[in-house]
């Protein structure tokens, strides 16, 4: 769709009770998040094979270690960006309102999103190996790697690696959410990674209006009753009319210390 052609989704938004929103990396770009796919994603410059399985892991908890280290140094320096925004703004006009994110960055709770799921983890989260207990962990850089937990077990990224369950009840709240749902964003994600990918076809098949929002097609796009195809910073805002707001870049401060109070924005 064009940005001038008219959109149907404000007048569903204003009748809808429940409406949920899938994002993924796309979302976060914007913010200087590297994307996965793509010609800029961290999949064409690293193997996920060598760094996001299990047997990764086990192979070599340093490498893998290292590579998480890198990546929440550079989204350490991130603020959430005008979609992060008109998201958690969307959830407070909506009646009920679940946000489903892939993304383990944790830019949707900072940009004020309460009612969501993580279905990939979060990167400021560990796990012991040995008493599987999970942490927040903030430390950027790290100040040893691999980290070890306070029992002496090793610690792992709480994040999901391919090959490896979902969180049975944040998976089964997406599920249930988009089987009842009457309006369905999906922002940023190239729809390939499955059960997340399978969500909006299932919302769709249940009687959703499905809106799609990313720079290009995907799987997503035939099924969709709009795509919208451009920036989700800035699209969003306007299809959901936080555009008339303004934010605080003070309101966005999220950890106890940062490197730099800098946005890393492109
Ligand atoms: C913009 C933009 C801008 C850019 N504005 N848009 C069925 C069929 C086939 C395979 C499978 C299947 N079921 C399971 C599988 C295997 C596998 C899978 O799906 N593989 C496929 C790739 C083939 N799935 C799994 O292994 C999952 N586990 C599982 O199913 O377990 C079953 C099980 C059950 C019981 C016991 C044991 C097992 C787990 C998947 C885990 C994915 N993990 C990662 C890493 C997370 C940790 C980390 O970050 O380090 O999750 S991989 C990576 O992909 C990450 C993402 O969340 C996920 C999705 O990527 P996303 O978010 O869509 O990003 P991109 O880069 O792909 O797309 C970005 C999009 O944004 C693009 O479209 C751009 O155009 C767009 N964009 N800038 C708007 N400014």
């Amino acid at each position: 769709m064009s940005p001038d052609e008219p959109s149907a989704l404000w007048e569903r938004l204003a009748q809808a009770q429940r409406v949920a929103v899938l994002t993924g990396a796309g979302v976060s770009a914007e913010s200087g998040v590297p994307t996965f796919r793509g010609t800029d994603g961290l999949w064409h410059q690293y193997r996920a094979e060598d760094l996001a399985t299990p047997e990764a892991f086990r192979r070599d908890s340093r490498l893998v270690w290292e590579w998480y280290d890198w990546r929440r140094q550079l989204i350490a320096k991130c603020r959430p960006n005008p979609a992060h925004i008109a998201i958690a703004f969307l959830e407070r006009r909506s009646a009920e309102f679940l946000l489903i994110t892939q993304n383990v960055d944790g830019l949707h709770r900072l940009a004020g999103s309460t009612r969501m799921v993580e279905l990939h983890g979060n990167i400021w989260r560990v796990r012991c190996l040995e008493d599987g207990k999970t942490t927040e962990n903030f430390d950027v850089p790290l100040p040893a790697i691999p980290p070890r937990c306070d029992c002496g077990g090793l610690l792992r990224p709480d994040v999901i690696w391919f090959g490896e369950a979902l969180p049975p009840e944040a998976l089964q709240e997406a599920f249930d959410f988009a089987e009842s749902c009457e309006v369905f964003l999906v922002v940023g994600t190239s729809a390939v990674v499955q059960p997340a990918a399978s969500l909006p076809s299932i919302a769709r098949r249940r009687g959703a209006y499905l809106v799609e929002v990313n720079l290009e097609p995907t799987p997503i796009t035939p099924l969709a009753h709009e795509s919208h195809h451009g920036k989700a910073g800035d699209i969003l805002p306007r299809l959901v009319g936080s555009d008339n707001f303004e934010f605080r870049t003070s309101d966005f401060e999220m950890f106890p210390a940062t490197p730099s109070g800098d946005s890393c924005s492109p």
